[in-house]
Parts: C-alpha cells; sequence; structure tokens
C-alpha cells in the first residue's frame, strides 16, 4: 500500500495483518480505528480521498489522512454547523454551501422547507461521487430537486454574487492546502458581499486543543471582516482533541450569540442540536474564549 511513506498516513499493521489508521494530531498521538475494509481510496487532482469501514465508527471519510466525518458521528457537526445558522435566520430561502461535498449540510438545509434552493460548491469532484456511493445517509441528499451542484472553486465562485444568499457555510476541511484561501480575508469579505442583508455566515473554524493556533488565525480574520463574529462549540469524538469549534457572523453586524434561535421545523428531529444546545454552544470555556480574544 502506498500509505507507508506518509508521516501523517500510516497504517500500523500489528502482527495479525490488520490495519488499524491512525490520524496523528501531533508527531506524537492520534486516534487509531480499526480498518475492516477499505472501500475506496484513490488520489484526486486536489487530494487523497479514502472511505474505510470501521466497527466503531461505521464508514469514515478520510482526505489527505484526516477524518473528515463518519457514519457514528457526522450527525453532530453536520446539525451543528447548519442548524445554528438556519434557526438564526428568520427566513433562509437561498442557502450556499462551500465545501461539504460529503453532502452532510446539504441534507440537514433541506429539512427547512423555506430553504429554496441550496447550492453546493465544492471543488473535488472525487469526494461528491465517492459519498454518493458509500456514504449515502450522509450524500444521499445531493441529486434533491432544491440542490444546485458546483463543481468548482469556491473563492472563485463568491465573487461573481452580490447580495444573493441568506446563509452561507463554509465546510471545509483543515485549513492547510486547498482549504486555506477559505479562511482568509479576500474570501470572507466576498463572502460577506454574496450574503443578502440580513444574512448570517457560518464556519468550522478547527478545535481548540490541538489546532488552538488555526482557530484563533481564523478567529482573527473573522474579526476583521465581521466584527462581532462568535465562536461556539461541540463534541465531535473523531476530530482532533474531540471538541470542535465552528464561527457565526451576521452581515448587519449584530451579535450572532444574542439572536435567539426560531424553532426547528415542525416534525424535524435532531439527535444533537436543541435550541437550549445552540444557546449554550456559545457559552465557551476560559481556555477557548482565550483563543478567540
Ligand atoms: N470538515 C472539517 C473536518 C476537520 C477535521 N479535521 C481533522 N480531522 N484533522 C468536515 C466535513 C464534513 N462535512
Amino acid at each position: 500500500m502506498v500509505l507507508e511513506k506518509r508521516p501523517f498516513f500510516q497504517p500500523i499493521a500489528p502482527p495479525s495483518g490488520q490495519f488499524w489508521f491512525t490520524e496523528h494530531h501531533s508527531p506524537t498521538s492520534g486516534i487509531t480505528v480499526r480498518v475492516d475494509r477499505t472501500l475506496f481510496m484513490e488520489k484526486s487532482e486536489f487530494q487523497e480521498v479514502a472511505i474505510f469501514e470501521t466497527e466503531d465508527y461505521g464508514r469514515m471519510l478520510v482526505l489527505d489522512g484526516a477524518i473528515q466525518t463518519t457514519e457514528r458521528d457526522e450527525f453532530i457537526y453536520h446539525e451543528m454547523i447548519v442548524h445554528v445558522p438556519m434557526c438564526a435566520h428568520p427566513n433562509p430561502r437561498r442557502v450556499l454551501v462551500i465545501g461539504g461535498g460529503d453532502g452532510g449540510c446539504v441534507r440537514e438545509v433541506l429539512r427547512y422547507p423555506e430553504a429554496e434552493s441550496v447550492t453546493l460548491v465544492e471543488i473535488d469532484e472525487m469526494v461528491m461521487d465517492c459519498c454518493r456511493r458509500f456514504l449515502p445517509t450522509i450524500g444521499g441528499k445531493l441529486d434533491d430537486p432544491r440542490v444546485e451542484v458546483r463543481i468548482e472553486n469556491g473563492e472563485k465562485f463568491v465573487q461573481k454574487y452580490k447580495q444573493v444568499f441568506d446563509v452561507v457555510i463554509v465546510d471545509s476541511t483543515d485549513p492547510v492546502n486547498i482549504a486555506s484561501p477559505l479562511t482568509r480575508a479576500p474570501f470572507i469579505r466576498a463572502a460577506k458581499k454574496a450574503l443578502a442583508p440580513g444574512g448570517l455566515y457560518a464556519c468550522q473554524s478547527q478545535g481548540p486543543v490541538f489546532e488552538a493556533r488555526g482557530m484563533r488565525r481564523i478567529a482573527r480574520t473573522l474579526q476583521k471582516v465581521f466584527p462581532g463574529a462568535a465562536h461556539y462549540l461541540a463534541n465531535v469524538p473523531t476530530y482532533p482533541g474531540g471538541v470542535w469549534s465552528f464561527a457565526l457572523a451576521a452581515k448587519s453586524g449584530k451579535k450572532p450569540a444574542e439572536i435567539p434561535p426560531r424553532p426547528l421545523p415542525k416534525g424535524t428531529k435532531t439527535r444533537y442540536y436543541t435550541a437550549d444546545v445552540h444557546r449554550a454552544a456559545f457559552q465557551l470555556p476560559r481556555f477557548v474564549e482565550e483563543i478567540v480574544r
């Protein structure tokens, strides 16, 4: 297997011959999962794409050695990156998702009847194709009639729109390589322009345990473009450190943490998100507060 050469993507092969996958969170620790079956592994134009089947987490999507989502815990991340902005907005009719090729965000947005259109802009077609195929519970809604899929560069895409989207959700990988521009001021400024009046911007903003520096950098950049942007947390067991952060920002400059969430659409059953969790998620532990301050 080609994996041996990648320092952040080393399988541990115990004598039994089983294949264990490790995502290193630092040079000396990480998360290790036994892989029962490799369903897909290929290099796309942009990154190495893998889908593993595991006993504890179900199927997982791994990009360049970093766990992106697993059947076991994807609901936490996808509910929190989507329902927080969607419930903070009074009437999100046009929604833009940048990244998010696995389809998890799109699936959650489609639960809102008021969402007339969801535009998904994913740079890597291979990610989408393989999630459609191997992760149907996550990517199964990518072909819904309300969804428009664009395979293109998210930064270039947003530049073409002014005052259009009610909610922009940036569901990107770690801010290295292709995702790095999505955490920089030029993109965030363009995304702000693409927002309609009253629009909200939400993004994943890395974890406070192993990614504190990256998280601080994202927080500072966001603050420049959206003064008043606020961070919130969720517990994602398969991400580095197990605690993950997101940011919510309002075009109007309104303090997003103070917007009372409207109720979820009638009959929407969530497993992590509730209105109480929404409000509580903005209450940051001191060490996290110090990172984003
Ligand atoms: N995108 C953010 C995942 C970041 C995880 N980082 C890591 N494992 N090093 C998730 C995409 C889900 N739609």
